[in-house]
């Protein structure tokens, strides 16, 4: 698919969503003024912020799948998987304060994140190669912060927002994918010491190296590659679960322990 949209569209577009960010207010999805935009437009003005975040000095540690199970693809009502790119600076450590006067409307997901050992890269990479590639997995919650009012979108939109991605906390044990079965892992997440969704690692894409696996592909497609040392989130594996100041969220993983996050 090629782009449509002109290069001073991209740089308005990725003005729009730094903006966004920095001022942490929502504003309309990019396909209201652009309803020409595809998905090619949609990575386009990812790269553009990408870049942008490169040459503030920002170092990218990985990427992330995103709306890669039925339950986020239900939730978002977008029925195909999406790529974002993960910076250092949206990192934060386990059992870590998370600000939200910086975000516009956070909702927490519980993923699997891999650690990777050797690059992929191709259109054919399949399941066992990436876990051949990886070193390690561990459990991990992704703060999304969908840049759009309401938190509505399509997928040219939710991909220029580089998948509505804000911040991301890896915790638990790290373990050998080759010593546990991920698919089959189960996954609790809990709100304020309640239960409030579950789910098996197999709603993602049916084993969450499947979604690398899809994310190496588009990667690929992309004219990119990911490089060893990667750190890459598979998506969540539960619909999103909205959180305000004063909330502590646990996700309970089996195998791989667990990982929280408070928000002030
Ligand atoms: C898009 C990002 C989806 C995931 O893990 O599915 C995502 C969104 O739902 O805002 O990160
Ligand atoms: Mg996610």
């Amino acid at each position: 698919m090629k782009p449509t949209l002109r290069h001073e569209d991209i740089v308005l577009l990725t003005d729009r969503i730094e903006a966004a960010q920095r001022g942490a207010t929502a504003i309309p999805k990019l396909t209201d003024d652009f309803p020409a935009m595809n998905l090619a437009d949609g990575y386009a003005v990812q790269l553009s912020l990408r870049q942008r975040g490169l040459e503030k000095g920002m170092r990218q540690v990985g990427w992330k799948a995103g709306l890669t199970s039925r339950a986020k693809m239900l939730q978002m009502g977008i029925d195909k998987p999406s790529i974002g790119f993960l910076m250092a600076d949206m990192a934060r450590q386990d059992g870590a304060a998370i600000r939200t006067d910086d975000l516009i409307h956070p909702r927490v997901e519980c993923e699997v994140a891999f650690i990777t050992r050797t690059s992929l890269a191709g259109a054919q990479i399949t399941r066992e190669e990436v876990l051949e590639a990886t070193d390690f997995v561990v459990p991990a919650i992704e703060i999304i912060d969908s840049r759009f009012s309401g938190f509505k979108f399509d997928l040219p939109s939710v991909i220029a927002d580089n998948g509505s991605g804000a911040r991301y906390v890896a915790g638990g044990r790290a373990r050998d994918p080759r010593d546990i079965d991920i698919g089959t892992l189960g996954v609790v997440m809990e709100k304020n010491g309640e239960i409030v969704t579950m789910g098996a690692c197999a709603a993602v894409m049916g084993h969450p190296a499947d979604a690398v696996a899809l994310l190496v592909k588009v990667l690929h497609e992309l004219g990119e590659t990911l490089p060893e040392g990667s750190f890459v989130m598979s998506g969540g594996i539960t619909e999103a679960v909205a959180v305000k100041p004063g909330d502590l969220i646990m996700a309970r993983y089996q195998e791989l322990g667990s990982v929280s996050a408070r928000f002030i």
